[in-house]
């Protein structure tokens, strides 16, 4: 193993290596066991670099397992599945320049969404009307609620403008998130405009998609937690491998070709304070393992399309590239492994995959959106045709130099988790599912005061969709 295969496995657990402690790795290790021995390093140590002492501390107390428990499964290619991700694509280093370019990127591609559905001219140009009726399209900067009317500032390469909406448009101005393109029609007038409509990028209405075979969404495995419930998991396993249930539901098991998990496979290590307590399984690739053979549960003609999430052990900051290889071998060979976001083609039918981490921010700052109805906050997100519209949040973003975050495509189906609440619907034809969790309460939870709706299922067929509960 070389030193920079060393650091990469350290950063699958989020954490930063000194070159130093790297050599005493090198030296002292026993090669073959080193998964084991990082492992254990993460575990054992807090700081953000581990150094060359911590290294030679945990080397001293580690008791070396035998590798040969871990099953190591190849992975087969699936033709036929299309995937669009940032996997082996991300080209950000972090620069200033990195930034501009990600937000020239988001600029370009949501004025272009916009300006499908108005004109608008340059705000350099606004200074030669007066009292005349205008469309511009910029990036939200500023709201500023004065009760009865609110004061948007918006922004294009050219220049920025203050926008007056009145009380009508003032509910609809205050849910603006800041860094989202927008339209605005209106009157021009002392400087101002004076609108008269806000436009979002939005989708068009279309017809429902109908495909003749089912798809069934999970997220929030949480796998290796202690509050992962196993016991449901399992007769979700015997439903779609046709051992229970009453006969229509046993047919629409056999109707299954797909399942999608949007995230938060595993617990993770190290993820809030306090986490190894709520642990059943405190190694990261056990905790994977421990995934490999929950899945195998699955019937094996079933494709599991499998993306990532805040607890994975991938990077953090979005979009998140798929899992890496070590990893991936874990699974069983019916897994697809896919980053987030990610778009799959489904024999012809578009699913958008998003773990969610922004819709915290969203249900934060728009009052009429809850935790108990998370799909009305993904609504938000494809009316506005981004990901996670309010840049700053709680979401960690990359900057990549193209803005992976942005809705290029209208999805048929939008699938995120997360949130670990159950909620779906339909948005001008596309199907929005929030598919909940497997993990109940966890104290952290409970000190947070959310309450998770777990062991739902949503399943899609033939262009509706239905829930299917594992437990009372
Ligand atoms: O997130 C599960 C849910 O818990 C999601 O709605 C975010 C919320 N959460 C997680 N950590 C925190 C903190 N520190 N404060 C407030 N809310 C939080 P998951 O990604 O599964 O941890
Ligand atoms: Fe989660
Ligand atoms: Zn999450």
């Amino acid at each position: 193993m070389d030193k920079k295969t060393i650091v990469k496995k350290f950063a699958v657990y989020g954490r930063n290596v000194h070159p130093q402690a790297v050599e005493v790795l090198l030296k002292n290790a026993n090669h073959g066991d080193l998964d084991n021995l990082i492992a254990h390093i993460c575990k054992t140590t807090t700081s953000f670099v581990i150094s060359k002492e911590e290294v030679e501390r945990a080397i001293t107390s580690y008791r070396p397992k035998k590798s040969e428990e871990r099953k190591v499964v190849k992975k087969i290619n699936y033709e036929g599945i299309d995937v669009k991700d940032v996997t082996g694509k991300s080209t950000c280093e972090g620069g200033i320049e990195d930034f501009v370019a990600l937000f020239n990127s988001r600029f370009e591609k949501l004025s272009l969404l916009v300006r499908r559905r108005i004109g608008g001219i340059k705000i350099s140009a606004l200074s030669r009307f007066r009292n005349e009726q205008v469309e511009v399209v910029g990036m939200v900067k500023d709201v500023r609620d004065y009760g009865n009317f609110a004061i948007v500032d918006i922004e294009d390469k050219t220049g920025s403008v203050s926008v007056f909406a009145g009380e009508r448009l003032r509910d609809v101005a205050i849910e603006l998130l800041g860094d989202e393109v927008v339209g605005v029609v209106g009157v021009y007038r002392n400087g101002r405009i004076y609108a008269d409509r806000i436009i979002f990028p939005d989708v068009p209405i279309r017809e429902r998609v109908k495909k003749d075979f089912g798809i069934v969404f999970v997220s929030d495995t949480h796998f290796g937690s202690r509050e992962f419930m196993e016991r449901e998991w399992n007769l979700f396993a015997k439903w779609l491998s046709g051992e229970i249930g009453s006969e229509k539901i046993v047919d629409l098991a056999s109707k299954v070709k797909y399942v999608v998990i949007a995230g938060d496979v595993v617990d993770g290590v190290g993820v809030y304070p306090g986490q190894e307590k709520d642990l059943i399984v405190t190694d990261i690739y056990g905790q994977y393992e421990l995934a490999g053979e929950m899945l195998s549960k699955l019937p094996k003609d079933v494709k599991i399309i499998l993306s990532v999430g805040n607890h994975d052990a991938i990077r953090q900051a979005e979009p998140q590239p798929a899992l890496p290889k070590e990893i991936r071998d874990l699974f069983p060979k019916n897994v697809i492994h896919v980053g987030n976001p990610a778009y799959v083609n489904l024999d012809g039918l578009k699913l958008l995959i998003y773990h969610g981490r922004s819709l915290d921010d969203v249900i934060t700052k728009i009052p009429r959106l809850s935790y108990e109805k998370p799909h009305e906050a993904m609504i938000e997100l494809l009316k506005r045709r981004h990901l996670c519209p309010i840049y700053g949040g709680k979401t960690p973003i990359a900057p990549e130099r193209e803005d992976w975050l942005v809705i290029d495509e209208v999805p048929d189906i939008f699938h995120c988790g997360h949130v670990h609440t159950y909620g779906v619907g339909f948005y001008r034809g596309v199907l929005v599912v929030n598919s909940g969790t497997w993990q109940s309460q966890t104290e952290f939870q409970k000190k947070m005061n959310l309450n998770p709706m777990p062991c739902n299922v949503a399943l899609y067929y033939n262009g509706e969709v239905g829930r299917l509960r594992f437990c009372r």
